[in-house]
C-alpha cells in the first residue's frame, strides 16, 4: 500500500489513533489527526508527535475531508460519526488500523474474536505458544495496537491477535492465518446500529481466508448457523455439548480433537484450572489454533495446566466469615453475567448495574431463579434493570457500587458467593472495568 504524499485524516486520538499517525508520518503521509476533544488533552504520546511536520490538527467535522485520499479511524469511532458518512457519501476510502497493519505485517496472525472470552482466550493462546518455543506477539484489542507491531522489525513466529467488532469494521483484505469466533450475543448494538449488523461484522473475521487458512467455529452458537458452508479456509468446530466428528467436543473428563485425518487427540479437563463451561469453550478453541500452528500436545497441556486466567474475570477477590467475594467487572453484558452465574453451584448474592447499555436483562430470569438468592442493583443502570428482573429474586437498590457491596455483605450467610458480574459499563462511577474490579477487591479487603 503506497501511502507518500497521501493526504490521510486519522480519527480519535487514543492509543490507536496516535500509532497510526505515527506509523503513516513515518511512510511519508501527511497526517491530519482529530479528535472530539479539544487538542490540548489529547495526552503525552501525543505531544511526542505533535511538532511532525507531517501532522496538522484538523477540525471535528466532515469539512476535514477536503483533498484526503484516506480515512482511518479509531476503534472506538462508530459507524455513524458525521466524519465517517461524509467521506462514505464522498468515496472516500476508510480503513480500519488492523486493515492498515495487516498491509505491512509479514508475521502470520492467529485472529481471536467473539462478543465474551477474548482476553482470556488470546492470553492463554500466547501462554501455549510460549510453551511450545514459539516467538509471539500478543496484541490488538488486548492493548497494543497492530499497527505499532507494524513498524517493529517483526521478528516473531506468530502474532495472537484480539481482534473487536469495531476492528473489523472497515477491512479489505485482513486476512488472519487462524481465525476463531468464540460466540456471538447481544453487546455493543448501539455502536453498530443492530445485532444483525453486529454479527455480520464479527463473521467478516473469515471474509478473506483462504483454503489454506483455519476457521474455529463454536457448533453450540446459533448465530454461527449456516456460517461454516460460506468460508473459505478449512473448518473446525467445537461443542461442548455434542459429539463432533471431525470436530472437538467433550467425552468423560476429556477434551477429544477428532481430525479428518489422523488418530483423536484426548486432554484431560482436570488441566484447565478456570471456572466454567465456558472457559473449557475458549481452552477448545485454543487448542485448535494451537495444534493448527505446530504447538505439541503437551506444551498445550502445560501451558493450560500453568494458566490461571486474568483479572477481573470471575475472579476470587477474598473471603469474609465463610462468605466467599468474586471480581467479574469485565462481565459488561448480560452474557457474561449468564456465564459467571453458571459457574456457581451455591447460592449467589449478584451485584448488578453500572452505567446502562440497553441490555436485555429480562434473560438472566431463568438462571436467576436457579442460582441467586438476592439481586443487589447499583449504579446508573438500578431503576432500569429492576422491572425486567420482575421480581424472580429479592430486589435490593443502592446508588453506589460501595453501597451494594456493603448491603450483600450485611445479607449474606456463611457459605454464600458474592458476585460482582455487572452487566454494564462502568462509566457512571469508574474510568473503565478494571478501575471498577480493583474498588471491588479493596472494599472487600476492608471489610
Ligand atoms: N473519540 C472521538 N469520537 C468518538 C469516540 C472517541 O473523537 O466518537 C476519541 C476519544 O476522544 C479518544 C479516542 O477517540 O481520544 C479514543 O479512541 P478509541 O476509543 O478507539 O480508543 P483507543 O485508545 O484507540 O483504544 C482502542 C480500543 N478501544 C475501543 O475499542 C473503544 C481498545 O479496546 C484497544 O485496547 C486499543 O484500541 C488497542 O487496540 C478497549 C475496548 O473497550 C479495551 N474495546 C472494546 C471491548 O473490548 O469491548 C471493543
Amino acid at each position: 500500500m503506497e501511502l507518500t504524499g497521501k493526504k490521510i485524516v486519522v480519527i480519535g486520538m487514543g492509543k490507536t489513533g496516535i500509532a497510526a499517525a505515527a506509523f503513516l508520518g513515518g511512510r511519508g503521509a501527511t497526517v491530519v489527526a482529530v479528535d472530539e476533544k479539544p487538542s490540548g488533552g489529547w495526552g503525552e504520546a501525543f505531544e511526542a508527535i505533535a511538532s511532525e511536520p507531517w501532522l496538522t490538527v484538523g477540525s471535528y467535522d466532515p469539512a476535514v475531508l477536503d483533498g484526503v485520499d484516506l480515512v482511518v479511524p479509531s476503534p472506538g469511532i462508530p459507524p455513524y460519526n458525521d466524519i465517517l458518512v461524509s467521506a462514505q457519501k464522498r468515496n472516500i476510502r476508510i480503513i480500519s488500523e488492523i486493515e492498515l497493519a495487516y498491509r505491512f505485517i509479514r508475521v502470520p496472525i492467529i485472529a481471536v474474536t467473539g462478543t465474551n472470552g477474548k482476553t482470556t482466550t488470546t492470553t492463554l493462546l500466547g501462554e501455549i505458544f510460549k510453551q511450545a518455543g514459539k516467538k509471539v506477539f500478543v496484541g490488538g484489542n488486548i492493548g497494543n495496537p497492530l499497527i505499532e507491531y507494524a513498524a517493529s522489525p517483526q521478528t516473531d513466529d506468530f502474532i495472537v491477535a484480539e481482534i473487536s467488532s469495531f476492528q473489523l469494521q472497515w477491512i479489505e483484505t485482513f486476512r488472519p492465518r487462524a481465525a476463531m469466533l468464540l460466540n456471538i450475543t447481544c453487546d455493543h448494538v448501539n455502536y453498530h446500529g443492530s445485532f444483525e449488523e453486529y454479527r455480520r461484522v464479527k463473521a467478516g473475521i473469515f471474509e478473506h481466508q483462504r483454503p489454506g487458512d483455519l476457521a474455529i467455529l463454536n457448533a453450540e452458537d446459533e448465530t454461527q448457523e449456516g456460517l461454516a458452508s460460506s468460508v473459505r479456509a478449512q473448518v473446525v468446530r467445537f461443542s461442548s455439548r455434542q459429539s463432533l466428528r471431525p470436530g472437538m467436543f467433550l467425552q468423560d473428563d476429556f477434551i477429544v480433537y477428532s481430525k479428518p485425518d489422523g488418530p483423536d487427540e484426548r486432554y484431560p479437563l482436570s488441566m484447565i484450572a478456570l471456572p466454567g463451561l465456558h472457559n473449557v469453550e475458549n481452552v477448545m478453541a485454543s487448542l485448535a489454533a494451537a495444534r493448527f500452528c505446530g504447538c505439541s500436545p503437551e506444551s498445550i497441556v502445560e501451558a493450560v495446566s500453568g494458566f490461571r486466567g486474568l483479572p477481573h474475570r470471575i475472579e476470587f477477590a477474598g473471603e469474609k466469615h465463610d462468605v466467599k467475594f468474586y471480581d467479574d467487572s469485565k462481565g459488561t453484558n448480560v452474557d457474561a453475567v449468564l456465564r459467571a452465574l453458571q459457574t456457581f453451584s451455591t447460592p449467589v448474592i449478584l451485584l448488578l448495574g453500572g452505567r446502562d447499555k440497553d441490555g436485555n436483562f429480562d434473560a438472566l430470569k431463568p438462571l436467576l431463579k436457579e442460582k441467586t438468592k438476592q439481586v443487589v442493583l447499583f449504579g446508573e443502570a438500578r431503576e432500569r434493570i429492576e422491572p425486567q428482573l420482575g421480581g424472580i429474586t429479592p430486589i435490593d437498590k443502592e446508588p453506589t457500587l460501595k453501597a451494594a457491596v456493603l448491603c450483600a455483605y450485611h445479607k449474606a450467610r456463611p457459605g454464600d458467593i458474592v458476585l460482582l458480574s455487572p452487566g454494564c459499563a462502568s462509566f457512571d462511577e469508574f474510568a473503565n472495568y478494571k478501575e471498577r474490579g480493583n474498588y471491588f477487591k479493596e472494599l472487600v479487603r476492608n471489610l
